[in-house]
């Protein structure tokens, strides 16, 4: 849609469209009892575009997003990019060191973040290097240095043009974490939201105007922004928005008061919701799972429990959403699917050759919704973005009717209840602990099956085994890093096997557990 045009906007398209074919009307957000018209939305995204435009922010200024589901996050996503501002949307579950970082390498000039997470930016904001404004919402009370998200928009208009973006121009940007070195700034452009629409929304989802979604993922999530934000307003459809953390009761209830027809979940959280007696999913037409791979036991008992299926899929944040996915007409459980039509794929050797159907290697992905580049990382450009092809590191083999299974990483990234967990990140924290000499973290699998990080720890002289100790060293992670990160199993060993040159063979320890 968006080749060869000289403008687009993908603010004007995911919201000032919707207007213009007459749905100003309609519902596009509901959260917590509160409804927001598509007419509604449009204005409040306006009113925030203004503001930041009366704070000096620009044309790819980047305006950071610390934000909770609420109606606010759209308008405040969609409000920045109709300026040509780029929202970065911003991991809630991080620690206030990870903010840092994160404002200074994208060098934003506005933040606005969720009061209840205002207490992380407060510790670090002396070192803060181009912060200009904080914006809070939900606020109580006054904060010193601040602005309430309401003094913010105050008095703003509630009509804007959107800025003269190209489909090539800078749009959002999502932090996408790697096994080694910090998080990467991971920049999409104006088209790529429209490519998955085009692509998985239309094609996989089918997604409808008559549709109301509901993503236990978050929208800083690629995941979750997907599923909840631009497949929804794609189709002038309405989604719900849920603050809360999810948990089986908080899901189960949202569906109950609000009847999505389609709703959007993570392996954990749907095994978690087969653990409860009570729930039911009426009115749901489709699930969805990604974030880590389903295993078949769950979507049997699911299908079973509920008579809904699920559809598994893998994608990336540097792809934007959903690349391989099962479909409707034709689930196989425990394979992730076949290519969304509009993407391509190689599977590749280490080498980049073309292996053979069967053979297990890396996937490489084409489509057109893969970020331009990763922010100020050239050799991590360089390393992931081959051309048209972007190496997602999975590693998979694809059978005879096209359907791919997933091995495993080519690195020794963990899914953790679909965020990215690097092992090295753990091990660093661990050994900050007094009582630990050498340690490595591997993945672990829980009853479900799904992956969670576990530690081998050789302890220092004067320290012995015990499960006092054990639970303190995980207190100790948790406190350190953001909590899905810490090690569910702490094995004691003597030593950990090393190659000749004294890196550990995380390999040899993986899986040790279920033993
Ligand atoms: O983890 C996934 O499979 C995923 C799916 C959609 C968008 C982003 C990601 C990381």
């Amino acid at each position: 849609e968006y080749l060869g045009m000289e403008r687009f906007n993908a603010a004007d398209y995911f919201l000032d469209r919707n207007i213009r074919e007459g749905r100003e009307d309609k519902i596009a957000v509901v959260c917590e009892d509160r409804k927001l018209t598509y007419g509604e939305l449009t204005k409040q995204a306006n009113r925030f575009g203004n503001a930041l435009m009366s704070s000096g922010v620009r044309m790819e200024n980047r305006v950071a997003l610390l934000m909770l589901d609420m109606e606010l996050y759209p308008a405040a996503f969609l409000g920045a990019i109709k300026t040509g501002a780029v929202p970065i949307c911003l991991n809630t579950l991080m620690r206030p060191k990870d903010y840092l970082y994160f404002l200074n390498d994208s060098r934003a000039r506005v933040l606005v973040v969720d009061e209840s997470l205002y207490f992380n930016i407060e510790e670090v904001k002396s070192e803060l290097m181009f912060l200009e404004k904080i914006v809070v919402v939900n606020t109580q009370g006054e904060k010193p240095g601040t602005v309430s998200y309401e003094q913010f928009v105050q008095g703003q208009p509630d009509t804007l043009d959107p800025a003269p973006t190209g489909p090539d121009d800078a749009c959002f940007w999502l932090y996408s974490s790697g096994s080694t070195g910090k998080p990467k700034g991971t920049v999409h452009l104006q088209h790529d939201m429209l490519f998955s629409v085009e692509t998985y929304g239309k094609q996989v989802l089918k997604i409808r105007e008559d549709d109301v979604c509901f993503s236990a993922a978050k929208m800083f999530f690629a995941y979750g922004l997907g599923n909840s934000l631009y497949f929804p307003f794609s189709a002038g459809a309405t989604t719900v928005l849920m603050p809360d953390r999810p948990t089986p009761q908080t899901v189960f209830d949202t569906i109950a008061r609000y009847k999505p027809t389609l709703y959007f979940g993570v392996p954990t959280l749907y095994g978690a919701m087969l653990a409860q007696d009570e729930g039911s999913m009426d009115g749901v037409r489709l699930c969805t799972s990604a974030g880590e791979a389903l295993p078949a036991h769950l979507f049997k008992r699911w299908k079973e429990r509920f008579n809904v299926d699920i559809l598994d899929g893998i994608g990336s944040t540097e792809v934007s959403h959903i690349y391989i996915s099962n479909r409707v007409e034709d689930i196989r459980p425990g394979s992730t699917g076949q290519l969304v039509p509009g993407y391509e794929a190689r599977v590749v050797d280490d080498q980049l050759n073309d292996l053979p159907k069967g053979e297990i290697g890396t996937v490489l992905i084409k489509g057109d919704s893969t970020a331009a580049y990763y922010w100020n990382k050239h050799e991590k450009t360089k390393e992931a973005m081959l051309g048209d092809w972007f190496n997602t590191d999975d590693k998979f083999f694809v059978d005879e009717d096209g359907f791919f299974y997933y091995v495993g990483r080519s690195n020794d990234m963990l899914k953790v209840g679909g965020i990215w967990v690097s092992p090295i990140e753990v091990e660093a924290c661990l050994i900050g602990h007094p009582a630990v000499l050498e340690c490595a973290v591997v993945p672990g699998r829980d009853d479900e099956n799904l992956v969670k990080p576990s530690a081998y720890i050789v302890l220092n002289k004067g320290f012995e085994e015990s499960p006092e100790l054990e639970k303190e060293i995980k207190s100790y992670v948790k406190k350190e890093l953001a909590h899905y990160k810490f090690p569910r199993w702490i094995n004691f060993v003597e030593d950990l096997p090393k190659t000749a040159t004294g890196k550990v063979k995380r390999f040899e320890l993986k899986g040790k557990e279920d033993d």
